[in-house]
């Protein structure tokens, strides 16, 4: 299924809880950077919220999975207009009840910045090790380890990986001010995070599970950015965390 951004067109995938209730609640699920909607620890994510009896959006961005537009041309800007599409499709949604965003990485800054953007629709976050070192590394000069000069951004910024992003990507996620968004939601956060991963530092999540106004910090003990080895300890948090809000 497709939901349309204006004449994007974003993969969405709808998964319903088990045990055929008339109305439920829905969790969008979002991946990260380079990321897309069935990647193991998305997937796995989704299936316990169905589990749970939560319904589940796992939905493509920009330039990402099956979704339009080009890796290389994809900004947060762009997230965040899909984002607040899909929020907005969710909530067209009869059988929905309340609202759930969850998103890792990339996904996770993104669902932090949305939380923010729909706060009165949000009953909950999920945050899963967010990359909210993302814009003051673009305003440093330093990211996916290359140097660059943020105030002169080259036209391309290549990614270590081989791809190359626009430096429209840099300029977009120097403007964005993660300290603002945290502000603007005060609902429940559950944050998830290895103390060991390699792609975003734990720090991220202990930080912002300070500044939010009412947040717990479920910390993953050796494993990686994607929770290789202990997913199963993500979803026990998830499965403890969510009938509690
Ligand atoms: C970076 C480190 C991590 C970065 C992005 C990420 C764009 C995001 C990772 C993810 O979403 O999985 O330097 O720069």
């Amino acid at each position: 299924m497709y939901i349309y951004d204006d004449k994007i067109r974003l993969q969405a995938t709808l998964d319903m809880p088990a045990g055929n209730a008339e109305r439920c609640p829905l969790v969008i699920v979002i991946h990260g950077f380079t990321g897309y909607s069935d990647e193991p620890h998305i997937e796995g994510v989704s299936r316990t919220m169905n589990e749970l009896g939560y319904a589940t959006l796992r939905v493509d961005m920009y330039g990402h999975g099956k979704s339009d537009g080009t890796f290389h041309d994809h900004t947060l800007m762009k997230w965040i207009s899909n984002a607040i599409t899909v929020i907005d499709y969710a909530r067209s949604l009869p059988f929905v009840t309340d609202l759930y965003l969850c998103g890792h990485s990339q996904g996770g800054l993104l669902v932090m910045l949305a939380a923010a953007l729909k706060h009165e629709y949000i009953r909950g976050l999920i945050p899963l090790a967010p990359a909210t070192m993302i814009p003051e590394m673009a305003r440093r000069g330093e990211l996916l380890g290359v140097s660059f000069d943020p105030n002169h951004i080259p036209e391309e910024f290549a990614e270590s990986g081989g791809r190359t992003l626009s430096g429209n990507y840099l300029r977009v996620a120097q403007m964005i001010h993660v300290e603002d968004a945290i502000a603007r939601y005060d609902g429940p956060v559950l944050l998830i995070h290895s103390d060991t991963d390699e792609a975003v530092p734990f720090r991220c999540s202990e930080e912002a599970a300070k500044a939010y106004h009412d947040a717990r910090l479920v910390m993953i003990p050796n494993d990686t950015h994607c929770y290789d080895h202990h997913l199963d300890q993500v979803l026990a948090a998830i499965r403890e965390w969510m009938p509690k809000v």
